[in-house]
């Protein structure tokens, strides 16, 4: 599927070890601290794609499907899928190779897409670098296609961060030379090869930054779908120069200010507000960027407050803001691990309930997003931005005149207390009838243009004109 195609879609993301068993347990252990694999797989997730569904989703995103270090490292085993070894074997841990095309069909027949994420930069090597084996890797089986041995020491020294090893001795991260031409032609061939053999509809790219930026624009084009990169990196300026190179990055510049915004009650909107108008100038296109508050790299927000207020609201950041929204699996759960490896709990010891706070206020979001591109797809390329804030609140408007949504977000917490806004900016003449889709609650703007928004206990609050949801299920209508 096309960048135009993505746009529209909302993503969930999961490790496919993590998320469900071919058996259906919801019992079966994951201690997190283990780094075992657990069990999860491609049959597990069609076994699940209701609870996926059901929560509005488009599309899902699945953690490396090649074969990986068979070994028990200092680090635990490669159940994350990082640590490839042969790009054209699959890892039998998550299924077969027709499991895997089965997963891709029943999503499609579905509407829904399928992501899978993919390691260019590196082979994962269980210990130090003078024990790599180079025959043990395919097709990159000589020492040759690699860059000598030195290690990241530098962030700031770019030749440092694409040319030395990822890892340490216990996993060495064995750096390809993707700047020889002979290395980014096969990985071409491999990457037109894989979207073809398994119906993959786009992907997500591991470790961006490592690898030199004229790699990208040949490996983007070969494997004919939308590509997002994993450029981990808070700078925006030095993030968003990706976009020139691949379709799309995730928003990692955004992630450190919104969850600071809506960590504590103390959070700075402001630092927000900032860093959103920032990336609108200078990246590409926002509207193709990931936008995600949570995934398998960094502490789940959980992990920061217990407040579902607060997560409510970071919820609502990412699934109404430009952009292509990502849930990371357990978050619709207020999961709360800390750091790798904690942040990659079992989905199935939740049970699955689609009763949980969260699993249907993210079904609320993704309704109201799917309903505003559903009655006009502008929605999406209308870039958001910032009608009103103060050191608590952040209001925002995204969508073209009486198709637009109205975000109101606060960080006073659950225990804020009760004050109505009084909106300007909304967009929306006097008179207009609008819902808060959260509550299902009716309101009118009011004789003067503004809209009169009731903030309680640190909810957010998200607004969309009732002549728009004429059949829509919303909020019974
Ligand atoms: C293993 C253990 C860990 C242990 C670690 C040393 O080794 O499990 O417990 O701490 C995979 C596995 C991991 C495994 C690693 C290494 O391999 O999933 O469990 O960790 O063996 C991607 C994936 C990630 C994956 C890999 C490797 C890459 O999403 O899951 O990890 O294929 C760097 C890379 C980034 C990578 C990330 C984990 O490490 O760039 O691609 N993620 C700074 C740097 C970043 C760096 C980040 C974290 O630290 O700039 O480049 O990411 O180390 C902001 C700044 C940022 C800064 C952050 C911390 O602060 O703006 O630049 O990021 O303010
Ligand atoms: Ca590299």
């Amino acid at each position: 599927a096309t960048p135009a195609e993505w746009r529209s879609r909302s993503i969930y993301q999961v490790l496919t070890d993590r998320f469900g068993r071919a058996d259906n347990s919801t019992t079966a252990t994951c201690n997190t601290a283990d780094r075992v694999y657990c069990g999860g797989s491609y049959q597990g997730i069609i076994n699940h794609l209701d609870y996926i569904q059901d929560m509005g989703f488009t599309a899902i995103w699945i953690s490396p499907i090649t074969y990986n270090l068979p070994q028990d490292t200092p680090y635990g085993y490669a159940f994350h899928g990082y640590w490839q070894q042969n790009l054209y074997a699959l890892n039998s841990n998550f299924g077969t190779g027709a499991e895997l095309k089965a997963l891709a069909t029943a999503l499609h027949n579905r509407g829904m897409y399928l992501m899978v994420d993919v390691v260019v930069n590196h082979n994962g090597w269980d210990g130090s670098e003078s024990s790599v084996v180079y025959s043990d890797f395919y097709p990159f089986n000589e020492e040759s296609y690699y860059h000598p041995y030195c290690e990241i020491t530098n962030y700031d020294n770019q030749t440092n961060v694409e040319d030395c090893w990822l890892g340490d001795s216990n996993v060495e991260l064995v750096d390809l030379k993707t700047e020889d031409s002979t290395v980014a032609s096969m990985y071409q061939t491999w990457i037109t090869q894989l979207v073809s053999n398994y119906s993959i509809d786009g992907l997500r790219i591991d470790t961006v930054k490592h690898v030199d930026k004229a790699f990208w624009p040949g490996f983007n084009s070969a494997s004919g779908v939308f590509c997002t990169g994993e450029v981990y990196d808070g700078d925006p300026t030095y993030t968003c120069d990706y976009q020139n190179y691949l379709d799309s990055v995730l928003n990692y510049p955004i992630y450190y200010p919104l969850t600071a915004a809506f960590q504590s009650t103390s959070g700075s909107i402001s630092g927000l507000v900032n860093e959103l108008n920032t990336m609108k100038s200078g990246c590409k296109d926002t509207t193709l960027l990931g936008s995600f508050s949570e995934n398998h790299d960094v502490p789940r927000f959980a992990s920061y407050t217990s407040d579902y207020s607060l997560a409510k609201n970071i919820i609502a950041y990412t699934i109404l803001s430009d952009g292509i929204p990502i849930i990371y699996a357990g978050q619709e759960q207020h999961y709360s691990g800390g750091n790798d490896p904690y942040n990659r709990e079992a989905t199935w010891l939740s049970g699955y309930s689609t009763s949980a706070t969260l699993y249907t206020h993210v079904a609320s979001l993704n309704q109201i997003r799917n309903q505003a591109i559903y009655k006009n797809s502008t929605y999406l390329t209308y870039q958001n931005w910032v009608i009103y804030s103060d050191s608590s609140t952040i209001a925002m408007r995204k969508g073209y005149d009486d198709k637009q949504i109205i975000t109101v977000l606060s960080n006073l917490g659950a225990s804020g207390s009760s004050y109505t806004l009084s909106l300007s900016n909304t967009g929306w003449s006097s008179g207009t009838s609008v819902v808060e889709v959260l509550s299902c609650t009716s309101a009118t703007v009011d004789s003067s243009g503004n809209l009169p928004v009731p903030m309680a206990s640190g909810l957010p609050r998200v607004y969309y004109p009732l002549a728009q949801l004429t059949s829509s299920g919303i909020c019974g209508n």
